[in-house]
């Protein structure tokens, strides 16, 4: 299999950069050439299903993308999930519906194991950052986003706007002081497809990494010019 970014030792830039959340210009990858048995049900600013478009991208791989709209519930999504959640990716049989699971089948089956380092502690490093993305640094964000999302100025919870983004920063604190770089934990893994939504998100959310995380803005300010980034917007 060709890979779409060989052996990963730097990002991949493009000239399109996009300050905003969807790119007006509509990339290539997932328009697809041919016709693909994968399935993937998903939404665009789920970072859940985001990390998994990431992930699919590196392997080179274009799933179906199914979009699913927030606040309505895909009548596959009720058969297929235990959860209800979205991501979903379904091809014949196989069903896999939880995010973390899914990044280790694309690691495993189609992205050549890339997305994980070789040795054992390399890997528990790796599934460690992912870990606590989805636990901590998720949660640490949910009342930033949540509030700018769903309501206007007047409504907003201003302290638990304020609350949010102190737990955020906490979060960035800890993964500044850990980073190994040049991306979130040595060569690029699904540990970058798992915390590059959360900035994506945090930015789009007015909780920008700035020179307070030297490391981490520079890794963001980089990573956010890559195709792999720019690509990884959703588009039916
Ligand atoms: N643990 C799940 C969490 C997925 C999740 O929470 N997805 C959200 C969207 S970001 C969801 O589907 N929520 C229910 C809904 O939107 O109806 C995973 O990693 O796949």
């Amino acid at each position: 299999m060709t890979r779409f970014f060989g052996a990963m030792t730097g990002w991949t830039l493009s000239k399109n950069t996009s300050p905003t959340l969807v790119p007006k210009k509509r990339p290539k990858k997932f328009n697809a050439e041919k016709i693909h048995p994968m399935k993937l049900y998903h939404r665009d600013d789920c970072p859940f299903c985001w990390k998994v478009r990431l992930a699919f991208l590196f392997a080179n791989a274009s799933p179906q993308m199914i979009p699913v709209e927030r606040g309505t519930k895909h009548p596959d999504i009720i058969k297929l999930s235990k959860t209800g959640t979205i991501p979903v990716f379904v091809d014949g049989d196989l069903v896999i519906a939880q995010s973390s699971v899914l990044l280790e089948y694309i690691n495993d089956a189609l992205a050549d194991g890339k997305l994980l380092p070789a040795t054992p502690a390399g890997k528990v490093a790796v599934r460690c950052l992912c870990y606590y993305s989805d636990n901590s640094v998720g949660p640490a964000l949910r009342g930033l986003v949540f509030e700018r999302r769903d309501k206007s100025e007047d409504e907003q919870d201003k302290d638990l706007i304020a609350k949010s983004d102190q737990a955020w920063r906490a979060c960035l604190d800890v993964l500044e002081a850990g980073f190994v770089g040049p991306f979130m934990c040595g060569e690029f893994s699904m540990a970058d497809c798992t915390f590059l939504p959360r900035l994506a998100l945090a930015e789009r959310y007015g909780a920008c990494v700035d020179e307070r995380h030297p490391s981490l803005h520079k890794y963001w300010q980089t990573a956010r010019q890559s195709e792999l980034y720019l690509n990884s917007f959703a588009h039916d």
